[in-house]
């Protein structure tokens, strides 16, 4: 038998590569094949995981010739790419959104019902990549997909960490952690590229040596290496053939272990080097807006910002690519300070490896990167200590001096004499100890520092950088935070877009200032009671789901109040709690009939970071509170409150399509921005806020009248702490709140045992540092507010839609295109 001719395989070699036919028949084909041949089982055998396992790769098949159209298209077109620089990236579940991307939902239900398989089992066996903790990684998953969807040439960065996020449970209400084992069963998105394998230098020493033409040089020669294993993950457009990468990096050891060790009988000692070099991207911190300062963290910071650099300029740009037009080819945006380390490193490339004269090169890297700042809490911003950062990267500390050096030149000129200033501004620290202001470095090196809301951008311009926007104050912008309208509204709340797209078209998956066309259907009793059917949908679901997942009963009849969001004590889910218990004990004590209580379910999902020993006594106190108010006839189950462990991406998506009331509580200029406060307004929910991130700019769109304000403004948060904050003055003086934090400190949750609540209570009433005493009154105020507002179904239901016609803003594709036009736009670069 004669093979193909030369030029036919040359043509299947070289020419698109094809998808499957986009029918049944072509799915079950190759859902078939990939069982045969990519798992080794019949299909009359084959577990529900190898079911999955062949479905995913089925929808890879589909999604690959995009791919390779993508990256075959990116190398032709010679346009500037965004890397995207975050050690996080909360992706979620991928099977739905590929499935969706790629429009195959309806053909892989009819496939997989000809198999006789059930699809809701085999979606339910995917364990998301939990590769973040909270707002800023699942905001990287949100640009990468908006990217995609939008076609712009953009590569993520980041860290395959081989556990994600750990996985909650409680154990007498206490939160324990487990390991997120989410490789264990297979990974069918990812591409392993051993080949494009790249080291990475720790450590070690710096010398000075004369180049050929005399001149003199610096070379750093590292310690030790680790290789950097490129995994790559497809980032598919909404039904645009598009799909970008997503390229996380794994560390690995050189030398598998050492042969003549082992050899010697010595197995412990011959993988030492293996264990150490791989606990690099071992596993995700698990701290949330609270910065971790040890040694492996900035090992896994370096090492996946070398490996991207690396990967950027010597394997993604032409090979003879003049380096001094890189800032035509790239912008790197730095996700908060955690990459920062770039910076330094791209000088070291440039200077030492391809010999820039300093000047030449300074100027290229200001061009190249820009900053997000995310936080505005002071003890959240990175500093690394000059010791540590000196040992592990020493030629890095050389060039951060050398920056600075320079920097402060330019401060010294441009404000004489003002040494205060000079001594405020200096990228090192000196007290309590000597060391790098990560935000610092960002901020002189960046082309452009944004914050993540208005509110942010202002306070960070003038509270948080003021020094650097007087210098600089073009380089200081804003880009309000979004949300990807496919996974938090098509894809989670099917039945929202289906009504949407029976009312309006479907052109607001991928232009959602579209939803404006709603506004005039508020009126419409009849779209009002399909918009209200629909969320009485959801909360079935979200029921069916809790009795199986959490085996409690979410009650149908209820308002359902939702705080999801990490721990942590700015947040203030204890004056959500407080709420609670106030209800509680005014049927308790007889001030409240307890017919007049309004049923509500309370639901809150967080994750404590497991070293914040604050936010963990809290979620203890949450669960001892549930577990008695649940269960007190006296309240006659009208107040409920639910706990389930484990807040993710996937139930998120179940729960924020079901909520009526978005919790959005946090203490003015403490929340950055928030991302949580706009899927609930998209899905239906009316939120109950104060004036903080961007809870702001919704009201300004949803209006006063359909959103619950309460609380102080920034500025009177400042006043007060001006004028001294006593928290027990405001327990002294509000009878309410004085019997509601009695009944918690009384031991009435926790068996009779006031011990067990005290490190939260001495904590409010003699520090409070966030003010949810001082909050309470008027928080309780807009609960009575949202209960009268409840208790008219019209109105709530005109709300509610509003909230989702005004919505449209939030999309991260608006985002995005506000990053393109002040940030990413080639004539800033
Ligand atoms: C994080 O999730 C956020 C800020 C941080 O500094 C870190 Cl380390 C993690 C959050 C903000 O708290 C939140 O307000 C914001 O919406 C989110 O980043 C995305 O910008």
């Amino acid at each position: 038998r004669r093979g193909p001719s030369f030029e036919a395989t040359h043509e299947l070699a070289t020419g698109p590569v094809a998808s499957p036919p986009a029918t049944v028949d072509g799915f079950v084909r190759e859902f078939l094949d990939q069982l045969n041949f990519g798992q080794g089982v019949k299909l009359s055998q084959s577990t529900i995981n190898d079911q999955y396992m062949a479905l995913a790769r089925t929808v890879r098949s589909y999604l690959m010739a995009s791919w390779l159209e993508t990256g075959h298209r990116r190398r032709k077109e010679e346009t500037k790419v965004v890397g995207y620089l975050s050690a996080e990236y909360l992706l979620g579940r991928q099977l739905g959104n590929n499935l969706l991307a790629s429009d195959l939902q309806d053909i892989a239900d009819q496939a997989m019902e000809r198999c006789g398989i059930d699809m809701a089992a085999v979606r339910g066996q995917e364990v998301e990549p939990g590769l973040g903790n909270g707002g800023l990684g699942r905001l990287a998953a949100c640009f990468v997909d908006s990217l995609a969807t939008m076609d712009v040439a953009c590569i993520g960065y980041g860290i395959r960490y081989e556990y994600g996020i750990f996985r909650q449970t409680f154990v007498d209400h206490r939160q324990v952690e487990e390991p997120d084992s989410w490789l264990r069963l297979g990974s069918p998105w990812e591409f392993p590229h051993p080949e494009r394998a790249v080291q990475v230098g720790f450590a070690g020493h710096t010398e000075t040596y004369a180049d050929e033409q005399g001149r003199e040089r610096t070379r750093w020669a590292p310690a030790w290496q680790v290789r950097g294993v490129p995994y790559h993950y497809m980032v598919p457009g909404f039904r645009n053939g598009v799909v970008n990468t997503l390229r996380l990096w794994s560390a690995e050891a050189n030398q598998a272990f050492d042969l003549q060790t082992f050899n010697r009988g010595d197995y412990a000692q011959a993988s030492r080097a293996e264990i150490f070099a791989e606990n690099i991207s071992k596993v995700l911190y698990p701290d949330d807006s609270t910065p971790q300062g040890k040694e492996l963290r900035l090992q896994q910071q370096y090492f996946f910002v070398a490996c991207s650099l690396r990967d950027f300029i010597e394997n993604t740009l032409p090979r003879d690519f003049d380096l001094h037009r890189l800032p035509e080819r790239i912008i790197f945006q730095l996700n908060d300070t955690h990459p920062v380390i770039a910076v330094p490193e791209l000088m070291r490339i440039l200077v030492d490896e391809k010999g820039f004269d300093w000047d030449e090169a300074w100027g290229i890297t200001r061009r190249c990167f820009a900053y997000t700042c995310h936080t505005l809490l002071p003890e959240a911003l990175e500093v690394w200590p000059v010791e540590l950062l000196g040992r592990l990267l020493p030629r890095h500390l050389e060039i951060i001096y050398r920056i600075n050096e320079e920097f402060l030149l330019e401060v010294r000129e441009a404000f004489p004499g003002d040494e205060g200033r000079i001594r405020r501004m200096s990228i090192i620290a000196e007290q309590p100890q000597r060391a790098v202001r990560m935000a610092y470095l960002a901020t002189v090196a960046g082309a452009k520092v944004n914050g993540v809301a208005e509110l942010h951008s202002q306070l960070l311009r003038d509270d948080v950088l003021p020094d650097f926007n007087a210098m600089w104050p073009d380089k200081f912008t804003n880009v309000t935070n979004g949300i990807t309208p496919r996974r938090f509204l098509r894809l989670a709340n099917r039945k929202l877009s289906s009504l949407i797209t029976d009312t309006i078209g479907d052109g607001w998956v991928t232009d959602l200032d579209r939803l404006r066309e709603l506004e005039p259907y508020a009126n419409d009793p009849e779209f009002r009671r399909r918009f209200r059917e629909v969320k009485a949908a959801n909360k079935a679901r979200l029921g069916d789901l809790l009795q199986v997942r959490d085996g409690v009963e979410l009650r149908q009849d209820h308002l359902l109040d939702v705080m999801v969001k990490r721990l942590h004590e700015y947040k203030r889910q204890t004056l959500k709690l407080l709420h609670v218990v106030s209800v509680y004990e005014g049927v308790l004590s007889g001030r409240t009939p307890v017919e007049q209580v309004t049923p509500r379910t309370v639901l809150f999902g967080a994750k404590a970071a497991p070293g914040y020993h604050m936010a963990k006594e809290i979620i203890y106190l949450i669960n001892a509170v549930a577990a008695k108010v649940n269960t007190d006839p006296v309240m006659d189950g009208r107040l409920q409150v639910l706990f389930p462990a484990n807040y993710n991406v996937t139930l998120a998506e179940k729960v924020i399509p079901a909520a009526d009331l978005s919790e959005q509580i946090s203490l003015a200029g403490k929340e950055a921005s928030g991302t949580g406060n706009m899927k609930f307004a998209l899905n239906g929910a009316l939120t109950i806020g104060t004036l903080d991130g961007a809870n702001v700019e919704i009201l300004d769109l949803v209006g006063e009248d359909h959103f619950f304000l309460f609380g102080m403004t920034e500025p009177e948060v400042e006043q007060l702490l001006q004028r001294g904050y006593v928290p027990s003055a405001y327990y002294d003086q509000d009878p309410v709140l004085k019997a509601t934090i009695d009944l918690i400190g009384s031991g009435h949750f926790t068996g009779g045992d006031p011990g067990a609540v005290s490190a939260v209570l001495d904590n409010l009433l003699n520090h409070d540092p966030f003010m949810a005493l001082a909050g309470f009154h008027a928080y309780l105020g807009a609960q009575d507010r949202v209960e009268r507002a409840y208790a008219d179904p019209e109105g709530w239901s005109r709300s509610t839609i509003l909230n989702v016609a005004r919505c449209g803003f939030f999309s991260s594709d608006r985002s995005m295109r506000d990053y393109l036009d002040r940030i990413w736009a080639p004539g800033q670069a």
